[in-house]
């Protein structure tokens, strides 16, 4: 199986390419954001629960996206492998990655880490909060959810650089040129 997790900072273009990357790949495409969007969407509990983190820019709890995950595994066993986008964002979430496709008689492929600085992120995103109002979208909540990808998230890199699967991108650039650059390091690597 070929699976790939899509790493970087809110409004890297990690959603962007993974779109690209499932079309060519034919790959199962898990994004957690996408998911807790549907949760709030539908307003469950969990949904109801995670607005309040979100709107914020905190990361949701570790249990609950875990929890997630492995449903959306158990439906999607086998295939030709998964794109995760926007998961895992902690070291923990990592680990239990690790053990959950270990269980599946699989694991991670490749990491491929977009990386953009702090001022071309901040754009985009107020950018995509004008045209679709998505709620944390707005300049304090992007200022907070990239803080929190410093502090929380970027643990996950030397989590990955132990294991040599880990793989940086630039990400500035125009979109296709960028998967390009992505192609090339699948390619490589598969
Ligand atoms: P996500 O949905 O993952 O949001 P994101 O990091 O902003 O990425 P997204 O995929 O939407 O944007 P993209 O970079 O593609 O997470 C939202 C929230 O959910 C988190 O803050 C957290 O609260 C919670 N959450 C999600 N996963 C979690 C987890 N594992 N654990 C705990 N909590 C979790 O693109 C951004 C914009 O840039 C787009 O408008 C795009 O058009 C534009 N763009 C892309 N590429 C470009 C380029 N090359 N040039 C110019 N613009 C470009």
């Amino acid at each position: 199986m070929l699976n790939i997790v899509l790493f970087g900072p809110p409004g890297s273009g990690k959603g962007t390419q993974a779109e690209k990357l499932i079309k060519k790949y034919s790959l199962t495409h898990i994004s957690t954001g996408d998911l807790l969007r549907s949760e709030v969407a539908a307003q469950t509990e969990l949904g109801i629960e995670a607005k309040v983190i979100m709107d914020k820019g905190e990361l949701v709890s570790d249990k609950i996206v875990i929890g997630m995950i492995e449903n959306k595994l158990k439906e999607h066993g086998g295939g030709p492998g998964f794109i995760f986008d926007g998961f895992p964002r902690t070291v923990e979430q990592a680990r239990e990655l690790r053990n959950l496709l270990t269980d599946h008689g699989t694991k991670v492929s490749m990491v491929i880490s977009l990386q953009v600085e702090r001022e071309e992120l901040m754009k985009r995103l107020v950018k995509r909060g004008e045209e679709t109002g998505r709620s944390d979208d707005n300049a304090e909540t992007i200022s907070n959810r990239i803080d929190v990808y410093e502090r929380q998230t970027i643990p996950v890199t030397y989590y990955y650089d132990k294991t040599k699967i880990h793989h940086p991108v630039e990400g500035i650039g125009k979109i296709d040129e960028i998967f390009k650059r992505i192609v090339d390091v699948v390619e490589k690597n598969k």
